[in-house]
């Protein structure tokens, strides 16, 4: 979309008819049988509305937005026709970040150590824990209020109808840290085209039921846009995942690694076997990936200005860290319009 305006209009179909006016003053009006250009209707250009009765403002991001005009019985110079002033914008431009303004905040700032490893307490706010009946973790992120990101598969490969998420965790071994949030959902949504053959759509939603409280230690990361994907760009994963394929045991504190974004065409070309989508983006770092029990976890980016965008869900890969073999992840600003839809809103 350009930034210009555009001007829709839209008029009545038949011509306004008000029973109390007589010729004289429709004439006057000049109302014309069909749409003409509205300087014909003797309206100003520089208004919005007329009659002055309520506007209403909506912003959509997706592709449509309905109005309903409820027509009121007519009165002197209202036709009942309406006008509709059309602005798009930019979703670009760097302007309010989708969801929660003040997301993508870290309070914790220590140099990155180099390889990864043990995450700092509070260092990734918006990490999640997601713990099914059984036993089985997956990671997850809070991206606004009430609303925690994960894949697809980690709800359909465990058949959970119920999921306990914790935030604000760092050590799952200990409990008595004190800054854990902990929810209990049934309030899950899966992505309606998830396939679980190919994995294309592996993106799930689920509702907390009640809103977080937001501190240091728990905190909304920011959705990145599609400007935010850079082939070759420096990511993070985090996860209480296992730290070698063949692991059963998953950590107890929560880890990062760093990992390069590699372009959706070499992720394909190096994996001839799977289907890989352009709703999914990949990583490729020798002896560093994400592994069983990441996976639902934030694949994330720090922009220029500190703040930190959620890139992708962990999604799938052959084995973990495997030579030439690309960790695979969900690609999050495919979704946006769906997150939107799912969660009532663009806000936090
Ligand atoms: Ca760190
Ligand atoms: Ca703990």
């Amino acid at each position: 979309m350009t930034s210009t305006s555009t001007r829709v209009k839209i008029v009545p179909n038949s011509p306004a008819r008000d029973t109390r006016q007589t010729s004289h003053s429709r004439n006057v009006r000049g109302i014309p049988r069909f749409s003409k250009p509205y300087s014909r209707f003797g309206l100003d250009d520089s208004k919005t509305t007329y009659c002055e009765k309520e506007a209403v403002s909506a912003v959509t991001k997706s592709n449509k937005l309905v109005f309903k005009h409820i027509r009121k019985p007519l009165r002197k110079k209202c036709s009942g026709g309406f006008l509709c002033l059309v602005t798009p914008q930019d979703d670009s431009t760097g302007g309010g970040r989708p969801f929660c303004s003040g997301c993508g905040v870290s309070q914790v700032t220590v140099p990155r150590i180099v390889g990864g490893e043990e995450a700092t307490a509070g260092e990734y706010p918006w990490q999640a824990l997601l713990v099914f009946g059984n036993g089985i973790i997956c990671g997850g992120s809070l991206i606004k209020n009430g609303w925690v990101l994960t894949a697809a598969h980690c709800i359909k490969q465990t058949g959970a109808t119920s999921v306990t998420v914790v935030l604000g965790e760092h050590d799952r071994s200990t409990t008595t840290d004190g800054v854990t949030q902990q929810f209990v959902s049934s309030n899950i949504i899966v992505h309606p085209n998830y396939d679980d053959i190919t994995q294309n759509n592996d993106i799930a939603l689920v509702f907390l039921g009640q809103n977080a409280i937001f501190n240091e230690r728990v905190r909304p990361i920011c959705l990145a846009q599609n400007s935010d994907y850079v082939t070759g760009a420096s990511t993070i994963v985090t996860g209480w995942g296992v730290q070698a394929f063949s692991s059963s045991t998953a950590v107890n504190r929560l880890q990062e690694v760093t990992l390069d974004l590699i372009s959706t065409s070499s992720c394909a070309e190096l994996y001839p076997d799977y289907t890989i989508t352009e709703n999914m983006v990949c990583t490729l770092t020798t002896n560093k990936d994400a592994c069983q029990g990441d996976s639902g976890g934030p694949l994330i980016t720090k922009l220029q200005d500190g703040t930190w965008v959620q890139l992708g869900v962990v999604s799938f890969g052959d084995e973990c860290a495997k030579e030439n073999s690309p960790g695979v992840f969900t690609k999050v600003a495919n979704y946006y319009d769906w997150i939107t839809e799912q969660t009532g809103s663009n806000q936090c």
